[in-house]
């Protein structure tokens, strides 16, 4: 069909399908990383790094913290207790999470779905009652030639790091193999959480890292941070600087606000978001993570809370220099924060986060958006830990999303507007590539 001709309302949701499949990703917001900074799953000829970042394999897929958390939800108390499972190696934690979620149990969880997706997009078998072949068919892979793979079956063209310079393994790994950690598939994303969240820490921090900053904010530790920021953001050749942040957090300060949160907020009015103008760089504010509610779990064991949009207003109407890329984590701030990308050119919505990344939410979320913002946003990312998940991650989105374009297509075709297969293509392009991409040149 030429792509001028107007689609009959019958075939429109077909054309959205082969348009969201055709159309490549860039992905901006994951936690993989290029195998320079190491693997602990060496694949076939190499040598695995027990504290590597880059995670891919059936023992890191059935091990990921979101099914760690519905395996406790399961076993009986103590069997295995917390302490116990973390001593346990990743095979046999994965041999236990299989038995009990996918074996003993129909896996429908999305987290357990998206494990199933990911075999069967490998060709392998989701009935295996153990994870015996699969681990075959891993050790056979490659760490790069695997993704490779991954990313032609999930149609991304480009990963976005997740970078925490905060984090001393990774630190390490920037500061030692720097010339080795490039990869083009990668672009990197300088991740500074504790500046805002934990001052007096990053202070500390910052100090020993031979930056001249003091528990007390001054002039000269302004300066100071602003170095440290400028040092890291062209180490890493960072594409934006990021942040999680509490659903307590708000800005400007207010009555109830504590010294070291006070410090914090003076560090991203004066330090970062300065910075990040100066350079074009956004800034994005990922709002709403309780970190650690449950210790025990470890990364499994953060929480949601409702937060606090007059605080991203405030930042965007101050800050009209700098572009924000926000994402909230809690459900009930999506139609708010909406509302307010449309106050605000300056601020780009992103992606259904986290405890949002499930297809009932990511249909409710999208549609909305789509009703407020048109085109004007970037509808998913992945958060992707494991490599694989990017396979799963993409086909789940891409066909909820899809569903909801149709949707809306087919209300525009019954109000009379002719809708093409270049009308649809140019709107994946820009939802799944180009909002992203103009947002960073802009
Ligand atoms: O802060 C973040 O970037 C979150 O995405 C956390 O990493 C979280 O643990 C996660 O992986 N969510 O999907
Ligand atoms: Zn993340």
């Amino acid at each position: 069909m030429s792509e001028a001709a107007a689609l009959s309302p019958g075939n429109i949701a077909a054309a959205v399908r082969r348009s969201l499949a055709a159309q490549s990703i860039v992905d901006m917001h994951t936690h993989l990383y290029p195998p320079g900074f190491g693997t602990p799953l060496g694949g076939k000829g190499g040598v695995g790094d027990p504290d590597g970042l880059l995670l891919w394999g059936v023992d890191e897929l059935v091990t990921y913290h979101y099914l760690v958390a519905e395996l406790f939800r399961v076993t009986p108390p103590g069997r295995p207790g917390y302490e116990e499972f973390w001593r346990m190696n990743k095979c046999d934690q994965a041999d236990l999470i299989w038995r009990e979620l996918f074996v003993d149990r129909t896996p429908l969880s999305e987290a357990c779905r998206g494990v199933l997706q990911t075999l069967k997009s490998l060709g392998l078998d989701p009935n295996e009652k153990s994870l015996a072949r699969y681990r075959k068919y891993f050790a056979e892979q490659t760490p790069s030639g695997y993704i490779d793979k991954v990313m032609t079956l999930a149609n991304v063209s480009t990963i976005t790091m997740t970078n925490a310079v905060f984090d001393d393994n990774e630190r390490t790994r920037w500061l030692r193999d720097g010339h080795k950690l490039a990869d083009a598939r990668f672009t990197a994303v300088l991740r500074i959480d504790p500046l805002v969240r934990d001052y007096a820490a990053a202070a500390q921090k910052l100090a020993q890292w031979g930056y001249a900053v003091g528990p007390q904010i001054s002039d000269g530790g302004i300066d100071e941070i602003k170095r440290f920021l400028t040092d890291w953001l062209s180490r890493q050749r960072a594409v934006y600087v990021a942040m999680s942040l509490p659903p307590e957090f708000r800005y400007p300060t207010g009555p109830g606000t504590g010294e070291n949160e006070a410090a914090g907020l003076e560090v991203l009015r004066r330090a970062i978001l300065p910075v990040c103008a100066d350079m074009g760089l956004p800034f994005a504010m990922m709002i709403g993570s309780r970190l650690r509610v449950n210790p025990a779990l470890r990364d499994a064991g953060d929480m949601v809370g409702k937060a606090d949009i007059a605080s991203v207003v405030n930042l965007c109407r101050q800050f009209g220099k700098n572009k924000f890329f926000v994402t909230m984590l809690a459900r009930e701030n999506q139609h708010e924060l909406a509302v307010a990308a449309r106050k605000f050119g300056n601020l780009m919505v992103f992606g259904c986060w986290w405890f949002l990344n499930n297809p009932s939410l990511i249909a409710e979320i999208t549609q909305m958006r789509l009703e407020l913002l048109g085109s004007s946003f970037i509808p998913q990312h992945s958060d992707a830990r494991v490599l694989d998940q990017l396979i799963y991650k993409w086909t789940h989105s891409r066909e909820v999303i899809g569903r909801v374009l149709a949707d809306k297509y087919e209300a525009l075709a019954a109000a009379g507007r002719s809708i093409t297969e270049a009308d649809i293509a140019q709107d994946a392009h820009r939802l799944f590539a180009k909002n992203y991409l103009d947002f960073l040149a802009r």
